[in-house]
């Protein structure tokens, strides 16, 4: 069957971005027609400037907040990147098969390096070479499909040159998987500036409506939300890119299609109220189920647990014969 990977990073609270570009995707197909793996990927976090004791809690709420948006552990796998040291283990050997120009190539390196520099901090090597160790976290998996927002299509693009480039030169022994972006609010943007990704990580938090927000903040968030100097609401991302935020964000909510969503507005004001209702209906049952799991931490212990041991189980061959055909001496 069809093989799914897909991961998130413990950089923040997660965000109505991750929920209606990624997670709601692996809970309501995802999971359920393929075998899937899903991966809080704590060792990305590390990447650039960070707390420790925060990113250990963030892994933590990640988990509890996938399995409260409804990911099942009876249908799919659910566990924390450096709980399994494949990850590590494959991305070593694939930077031998890598070149720097090629990361540096990379968009959001270019992004991230430049915003860390002008912090006044240093670029971590590890920012670098990123995409690799992503590409591992696939490609351990031999992975068919690869669901991800569009700001992640290039490094799904770069994982597949790496594995097509290892089976030519060292033999077939990975998959070369593909990047799946989901047709419906594939990017939400940030409420305040909408030329921007809802990102967890940004630090003005104005725009961004996290999963575990109080209601009110969630309504207060949209309501002043940027719009545009008109007031006639048409669905255009290149000169209405704050209108169509919002109805981009109505539809995944509502199933409905932004552009037939528009016709029905007449006022920014009333658009705004009902994509804050829209947004709070989604969100409760997951506040409410997130409550739930918090009050059983050994629930949430023992998916993690099992779910490392079942993805230890699956990557350990396909990294065992990475390792072979690159021409290391098996171990004794
Ligand atoms: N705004 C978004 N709209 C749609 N999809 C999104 N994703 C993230 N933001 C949006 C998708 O969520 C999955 C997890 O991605 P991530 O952990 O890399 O995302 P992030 O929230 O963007 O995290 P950061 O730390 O804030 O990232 P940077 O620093 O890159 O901005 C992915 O499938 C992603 O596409």
């Amino acid at each position: 069957s069809t093989r799914i990977f897909s991961g998130i990073k413990p950089t923040g609270h997660l965000t109505l971005g991750n929920y209606l570009g990624a997670v709601r995707q692996w809970v309501e197909v995802d999971q359920h027609k393929a075998d899937a793996l899903f991966c809080v990927v704590d060792l990305h976090a590390l990447t650039v400037e960070h707390e420790p004791a925060r990113v250990r809690r963030l892994s933590r709420q990640t988990a509890t907040l996938l399995l409260a948006a409804g990911l099942d552990p009876a249908q799919c796998t659910v566990f924390v990147q450096s709980h399994v040291d494949e990850h590590t283990r494959l991305s070593y050997v694939l930077e031998c098969t890598a070149s720097d120009g090629e990361m540096r190539r990379m968009i959001q390196y270019k992004e991230k390096s430049a915003r860390e520099r002008a912090t006044g901090g240093g670029v971590r090597l590890s920012l670098l070479t990123y995409p690799v160790l992503m590409a591992a976290d696939i490609l351990a998996y031999g992975a068919d499909e690869v669901p991800v927002g569009d700001d992640q299509a290039q490094h799904v693009e770069l994982t597949r040159d790496l594995a097509v480039r290892f089976n030519q030169r060292y033999g077939q022994t990975f998959t070369v998987p593909k990047a799946v972006v989901p047709p419906v609010a594939a990017r939400v943007m940030d409420l305040q500036d909408p030329t921007a990704k809802m990102g967890k990580s940004h630090a003005e938090t104005a725009g961004i409506v996290y999963l575990l927000d109080e209601p009110d903040a969630v309504r207060r968030k949209i309501m002043r939300a940027v719009t545009d100097s008109g007031s006639e609401v048409v669905h255009d991302r290149e000169t209405r890119p704050g209108i169509a935020n919002l109805l981009e964000i109505l539809a995944a909510c509502t199933g409905g299609n932004p552009s037939e969503l528009a016709g029905r507005y007449s006022s920014y004001g009333a658009l705004k109220r009902d994509t804050a209702d829209a947004v709070l209906e989604v969100l409760r049952p997951l506040r409410e189920r997130h409550a739930e799991l918090c009050a059983d931490p050994a629930y949430v212990d023992g998916v993690l647990r099992d779910g490392a041991e079942r993805a230890r189980r699956i990557a350990r061959p396909t990294v065992d014969a990475a390792y072979r055909a690159i021409g290391l001496l098996p171990a004794y």
